[in-house]
């Protein structure tokens, strides 16, 4: 730590970190409660549209925009979750509040208690947040494709003191069709199983092919992943792919100073893509994993399944300029933002990285391990759901059904539940649980103390366990967090009351 950097500098960071709203407070420890007792109002979040430039090309998406004009919420440390959410989408919608936790008929889903917000209307919420980066999307049809999706970002009294430049960024995939014409291309091979779809909408990815991750260390033998099986990987050829709304023929650069130290906080927002965040001659330290704190862990290369997060530390050398990439699996294409210390040229980065990513794996998922686990505990009741599904014809199903014909996962309240989630089919599934944080306690049948998060990766042919503990009851989505798949029916409800 250079010593002459903390008096000022502290107050720069403030300025320069994503996100941060600035309300005049000193951004030290009073901030939390000057936030609290000072503000009245209810936080406004608007559901509204606007038009992105996408490669030079106009684009009609929604949006979310906050209180400070900018896209998604920033909470200070101990602030509620005290929000207007303001529909003027000019249609109907619901937003999910990814990864937090609270009462069901808050969670932005739309069950028949809780229906969509009609265009024109108010909903308010107000529930205790739980830190860490989070984010929000529309449960509505198929609007997170239209980026119906923002940040959702609950800063903790550790992140004022940690004296870090903070950088959100979200990625998205694009397309300038509409959502319905996506599905539709990719539904209507259905009904005749031996039509592929159309060339560009499948991707066959040879597991010889090998794996580029310079983390990846064996991950692939550990992941029944046999030479030579292909998978399926990128069901939708989107148009492009955006860091924080851009390309990387005008991407974001974030000002750093000079050896900054910077919290990325990466968030995969896309409908149907599967990253690898690539920081290049960086080095960053993994320090959660969807909101939740893990053990550090060190890596240039990182997966980042559909709706997951990751919190990286990164040390920025010197007074250069440094892109943070983020590859489509299995493709060259890729966006990013970059690191640039004040006054450092930027350069013109290439929109294709020169060889194809491999899949998204679950090299890193291996090495987590949450800093506060489940307390040791023997399940009460274990669910086993089976993944299913193919691209012709196109459909997807937990445990042989198809949303919304479902029947519940029933649980009660107080019990430890497990739930084995076995895939058994050619492509991995981002599943996500509302309302919970569970921890990944098994892949492959082997035992793992591993992290504490949302949504966790089940690998093609491969399985994965999840436990949590039932503390909060109510309806609760359970759903692969690949849109389409969803859309097709890969998703159910996991139900319990209210008494024990
Ligand atoms: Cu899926």
């Amino acid at each position: 730590m250079r010593e002459n950097e903390k008096p000022t500098l502290l107050t720069r960071r403030q300025i320069v970190a994503s996100g941060v709203a600035m309300a005049g407070t000193i951004p030290f420890l009073p901030r939390a409660a000057a936030a609290s007792e000072t503000r009245t109002a209810k936080l406004r979040l608007i559901a509204g549209t606007r038009t992105l430039d996408v490669n030079g090309k106009p684009a009609r998406v929604f949006g979310l925009v906050g209180p400070n004009g900018r896209s998604g919420i920033t909470l200070s440390p101990g602030e509620r979750f005290d929000v207007d959410l303001v529909n003027q989408a000019g249609t109907s919608t619901i937003v999910h509040w990814h990864g937090q936790l609270p009462p069901w008929k808050q969670d932005g889903f739309p069950w028949p208690q809780t229906p969509p917000i009609p265009a024109g209307d108010t909903q308010s919420y107000d529930y205790a947040p739980i830190a860490g980066t989070y984010w929000m999307h529309s449960h509505q049809g198929m609007q997170e494709q239209s980026l119906m999706t923002a940040p959702l970002i609950v800063r903790s009294a550790e992140d004022l003191r940690a004296d870090r430049q903070e950088v959100v960024l979200m990625l998205h995939d694009f397309s300038f069709q509409t959502p319905d014409e996506l599905l539709a291309a990719l539904t209507k091979s259905n009904g005749s199983q031996s039509a592929m779809p159309k060339s560009g909408m499948r991707k066959v990815m040879d597991m010889d092919s090998g794996s580029m991750s310079a983390m990846n260390s064996g991950a692939m033998g550990a992941m029944n992943m046999r030479p030579g099986v292909p998978m399926d990987l990128n069901d939708v050829d989107f148009d492009a792919f955006l860091a924080n709304d851009r390309t990387l023929a005008d991407p974001e650069v974030i000002r750093t100073e000079r050896d900054g130290r910077v919290k990325l906080r990466l968030i995969n927002g896309a409908s149907a893509t599967q990253f690898w965040i690539d920081l290049g001659a960086l080095t960053g330290t993994v320090v959660a994993v969807d909101g939740h704190p893990v053990r550090p862990v060190r890596g240039s290369r990182l997966p980042l399944a559909m709706a997951q997060r990751l919190d990286v530390l990164i040390d920025v050398p010197g007074n250069g300029s440094y892109p943070v990439f983020a590859q489509v699996e299995g493709k060259r294409a890729r966006t990013g933002i970059v690191l640039a210390a004040s006054g450092a040229s930027v350069s013109r980065l290439a929109a294709e990285a020169a060889e194809n990513a491999p899949p998204v794996d679950l090299s890193l998922e291996h090495r987590l391990e949450a800093i506060t686990p489940l307390a040791p505990r023997a399940p009460d009741v274990t669910h086993r759901v089976i993944l299913a599904g193919a691209m012709a014809p196109y459909a997807w199903s937990l445990n042989g059904e198809y949303w919304p014909n479902v029947n519940p996962l029933m649980i009660a309240k107080g019990q430890r539940v497990a739930i084995e989630m076995v895939n058994r089919s050619m492509m991995a599934h981002p599943m996500h649980l509302h309302g919970h944080a569970f921890q990944v306690v098994a892949i492959n049948g082997t035992p793992l103390a591993g992290a504490v998060r949302d949504t966790v990766l089940v690998p093609p042919m491969g399985s994965v366990t999840i436990a949590f503990d039932a503390d909060n009851p109510g309806r609760w989505a359970f759903h692969c967090h690949n849109l389409y798949h969803m859309m097709t029916g890969m998703m159910t409800e996991v139900r319990y009351p209210a008494v024990i």
